[in-house]
């Protein structure tokens, strides 16, 4: 029996391989745009994209890469568990595997089982082109094993899946094609039960795609990426219907700061907050097509509408006071004397350091939860070539002080200890602030038992 349970251990782990945090981007070991994120169950799962570097002979040079998908869960938004592969283009009859082209999808629940939607390049041409189809992938769990049809849905041509179930039972399916498209489902959610019909009255110029459609107190919201000027936006629409006439109302997300040329948005309400899922290109600032997946969350005003979206480092969720807590993802930071920089550039999902360099600079990491359990001192990873200090403080930069550590002349990554007093069980700011003249470079900090 123990001999099954190890094996049956070891076998889960071959497939649950990651934890990931939630700061921002909040999966860290492999690129991820596109995020649909769904509650199954009481549990909130991510069916992004998964974008790749092309390799020659792997699609077309310089665009998107992507040849299967993982799906992603989290019961708190800040551990997130990679369920491994669940789709990928060479187990699905109809797709042509040469173009990697498994575009951004969407999961959804009905009658016992999950749809997971996807759009890939079709093996069969149309007027001598690959078109874009939108295939059905079956399971019985959330993260699988999902069984691909064998066909595409039939009189769908287009991207960016996007399926919504309203309280009468009726699912729709929108998708994109330069315009969005809206077809009511068949009960068995593999067949268009309508004609598809272009959703009017969204701007006319600049490209659209990646409908994501919800409801909220009877208000249907079209949201949608929109290039408005050069690159894309997260805009929205309101109505009273899942398939229109929506009314164009504003922007949610502004054009990415890192120059991303696309965005992709799905929304949640979890334990009575709602959230913004979205990418931008943190790990490949030099390639806006290998893209991460981020969390904000998101606030409506009391007529409905939604208040604009501004992107954090710091994400959502609860850091635990003894998990190396990456202060790069802050909340805030002094007007001047810090600054954030990638650790390795030719390795960029080694994350990235705080660089504080000039007297009081510093960096607030907000939401630690500090538990029952005494913790006895605090472990900070600082190299500084000239030797300098370092001061925590709980809340705020004047705050309580926790520690002072005296951080040696290095040339190679350090952990220096300090002791710490009690600190009062909840959640507190972390601000770590530079108290003399000498640069210090921070990787992480954490408090040990
Ligand atoms: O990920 C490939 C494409 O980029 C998606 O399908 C679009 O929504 C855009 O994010």
């Amino acid at each position: 029996m123990k001999k099954l349970s190890l094996y049956l251990i070891s076998f889960a782990s071959l497939f649950c391989i990651n934890h990931s945090f939630a700061q921002n981007p909040f999966i860290r070991d492999q690129f991820t745009a596109d995020p649909s994120a769904r509650i199954f169950n009481g549990r909130i799962y991510v069916y992004p994209s998964h974008d790749i570097r092309a390799k020659e002979g792997m699609g077309r040079p310089g665009w998107f890469c992507m040849e299967d998908y993982h799906v992603f869960s989290s019961d708190n938004l800040t551990d997130w568990t990679d369920h491994g592969i669940i789709v990928s283009q060479n187990k699905v009859n109809w797709v042509d595997s040469t173009t990697y082209s498994m575009w951004a999808p969407d999961c959804i629940y009905r009658n016992g089982r999950y749809y997971f939607y996807f759009p890939a390049n079709s093996q069969k041409e149309t007027n001598g082109r690959k078109m874009f189809a939108i295939g059905v992938a079956v399971a019985d769990k959330p993260e699988g094993q999902y069984i691909p049809q064998p066909e595409p849905i039939k009189g769908v041509s287009g991207i960016d899946p996007n399926v919504f179930i309203d309280k009468d039972g009726q699912a729709y399916l929108y998708w994109s094609m330069g315009k969005i498209f809206v077809a009511r489902l068949k009960d068995n959610m593999l067949e268009l039960a309508s004609e598809p019909q272009v959703i009017k009255d969204l701007p006319e110029k600049g490209l659209i795609e990646g409908p994501w459609l919800f409801e909220r107190n009877g208000i249907y919201y079209m949201t949608y990426p929109h290039v408005e000027n050069k690159i894309e936006r997260l805009e929205y629409a309101m109505g009273d219907n899942p398939m229109g006439p929506f009314t164009f109302t504003g922007v949610i997300m502004d054009e990415s700061p890192m120059n991303c040329w696309t965005n992709h948005q799905s929304f949640i309400e979890y334990k009575g907050q709602w959230y913004l899922f979205y990418h931008q290109n943190a790990y490949s600032p030099k390639f806006d097509k290998n893209r991460s997946i981020c969390i904000d969350s998101l606030f409506f005003n009391a007529d409905g509408t939604i208040q604009k979206v501004m992107p954090t480092l710091r994400g959502v969720g609860i850091t635990k006071a003894s998990q190396k807590i990456e202060i790069d993802r802050y909340s805030a930071i002094s007007e001047s004397g810090t600054s954030v920089e990638l650790m390795d550039t030719s390795f960029t999902f080694k994350g990235w350091k705080t660089m504080l360099e000039s007297r009081n600079a510093w960096i607030r990491y907000n939401a630690v939860k500090f538990g029952k359990d005494k913790l006895k001192s605090i472990q900070v990873n600082a190299l500084s070539q000239t030797g300098g200090t370092l001061q925590i403080h709980l809340d705020k930069a004047d705050g309580p002080l926790l520690a002072e550590l005296k951080i040696p002349r290095c040339t190679g990554w350090t952990i220096i200890n300090a002791k710490v007093p009690k600190i009062q069980p909840g959640i507190h700011n972390l601000v770590v602030v530079l108290a003399d003249i000498n640069p210090v470079e921070i990787d992480w900090i954490r408090f040990i038992k």
